[in-house]
């Protein structure tokens, strides 16, 4: 691919954006992140999707949070893949919505099926994109109107995170899945991963659709594809409820950038309650008391990074991966915290500096075990990338952020909106023309350097 200039850029980014809108029955309407690999909605995507929307078509942002909060469980949880089609119908995509079941829980909405666990909550600071961005009176008044709608959703959404998923009892959400990282299989997993058995019979019972359209060496393994069956299953088989005992969840982990986003999405909202005539306090209140607990329960002091902590074992996980990072975006993160994420991320192990050719990878540079082209072990992520742009510019570090800021869209310039990129040279890796590489080049391209 030819080396694009800005305008040629900024056209592919829409084009994709384009191509991957879809109209459904139900005449809500939803980008999907690539029509190939992942041809539903995906929550976090989405959210990433309506910040590059805000830039160009806001209507359509707002149009999809809304197709997702409209299949929001009755209980607060936003699921993280909503289905296009009724049961069992289509064969697209694995785990579908024959696998999940969701018409047989009271909590799921009829408009849609859906899945069972949930992605980062991303979605309270893309509707504050959305809204800060209303150019026009007409613009804003239909920002206002639809946040009338949205903002009780996201508080509910909130609500369940910090209450239902509370399981470490300190005040952090647990994941019960990789799949709810949206870092599917980082090595952060790997030590929780290794005690849940790998029964490969799942994989003849079930068929893996993603390898159909995708590379084997750029996916998750068979043993690990047959432990996300087991752990989905095991969920399911509880009727996807939060308040069991601790072994009934074979995966059960406290996520550095999970939680970084849940805080972050408290203090989006804090923005939003006065549009909509809510007290801003408590969620302040509230992105404190997760940044705190954060340092406490996530900081090690020995590496200097945030890490994920195993639930059933009460131990952090050694690795560093990206994630660990990703608490920069929280404004009142203390000084010593900031200190140490910058001192890592311009270590060898990540390779942040003034004139970095490339954003950072997914997993530690030096590790042995690095995988360049393997998702989530090693490629560069280009929404991890962005959150740790916005993060550097939060904590006044222009000159690291201006770099990564360069060194993003020029990677996306020279490659296209690739899925993730090589670790060592920028090539496009993973499904080609994905939504969340072109709506987060559109924001990027909007505020320059
Ligand atoms: C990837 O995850 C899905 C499962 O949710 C998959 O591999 O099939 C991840 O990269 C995730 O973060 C992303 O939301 C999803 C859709 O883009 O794909």
């Amino acid at each position: 691919m030819n080396v694009l200039t800005n305008e040629q850029l900024w056209r592919l980014a829409v084009t994709t954006l384009d191509n991957n809108w879809r109209q459904t029955t139900d005449g809500l309407g939803h980008t999907v992140p690539s029509r190939t690999l992942y041809p539903h909605q995906w929550s976090w995507d989405a959210g990433f999707i309506a910040i590059g929307l805000a830039r160009i078509y806001p209507a359509r942002g707002w149009r999809d949070l809304r197709s997702l909060f409209s299949a929001q469980w009755d209980d607060g949880r936003v699921p993280h893949i909503v289905f296009d089609w009724p049961d069992g119908q289509d064969d697209r995509y694995f785990p579908g919505p024959d696998f999940w079941r969701s018409s047989e829980i009271l909590a799921a909405p009829p408009r849609a099926a859906t899945s069972g666990i949930v992605q980062p909550p991303v979605h309270a600071l893309a509707a504050w994109e959305l809204y800060r961005h209303a150019a026009d009176p007409a613009a804003r008044a239909h920002a206002v109107e639809r946040l009338h709608w949205l903002y009780p959703r996201l508080v509910a959404q909130q609500r369940y995170l910090s209450t239902r998923r509370n399981a470490g009892g300190a005040g952090l959400a647990c994941i019960v899945h990789p799949w709810e990282s949206g870092q599917d299989n980082s090595p952060a997993w790997d030590a929780a991963l290794a005690a849940v058995p790998a029964d490969s019979s799942l994989l003849d019972r079930y068929q893996r659709r993603d390898l159909a359209v995708s590379h084997e060496s750029h996916r998750p393994t068979d043993a690990d594809y047959s432990r996300y069956i087991a752990i989905a299953q095991a969920y399911r088989s509880y009727g996807y409820a939060d308040n069991g005992p601790g072994e009934r969840y074979p995966f059960l982990v406290e996520c550095p950038a999970f939680n970084a986003i849940l805080a972050g999405a408290e203090h989006a909202l804090a923005e939003l309650a006065p549009v909509v005539g809510a007290d801003p306090g408590p969620h302040r209140e509230r992105a404190s008391q997760i940044t705190e607990t954060l340092v406490d329960r996530l900081f090690d002091p020995a590496t200097g990074m945030f890490h994920a902590r195993d639930l059933h074992t009460d131990q952090l996980t050694p690795v560093r991966t990206v994630g660990g990072l990703v608490p920069l975006i929280l404004p009142e993160l203390p000084d010593d915290q900031v200190k140490a994420l910058l001192m890592e991320a311009c270590s060898p192990r990540f390779g942040l500096t003034e004139q970095l050719s490339l954003p950072l990878p997914s997993y530690d540079l030096t590790a042995p075990d690095l995988d360049p082209v393997r998702y989530w072990r090693g490629p560069i992520w280009l929404n991890m990338n962005w959150l740790l742009w916005r993060g550097l510019r939060e904590h006044g570090q222009p000159g690291f952020a201006d770099a990564l800021h360069r060194a993003m869209v020029d990677m996306v310039r020279g490659a296209g909106c690739f899925e993730y990129f090589h670790t060592y040279d920028g090539t496009g890796v993973g499904t080609a023309e994905f939504s969340w590489t072109a709506s987060l080049t559109l924001d990027l391209l909007s505020e320059p350097e």
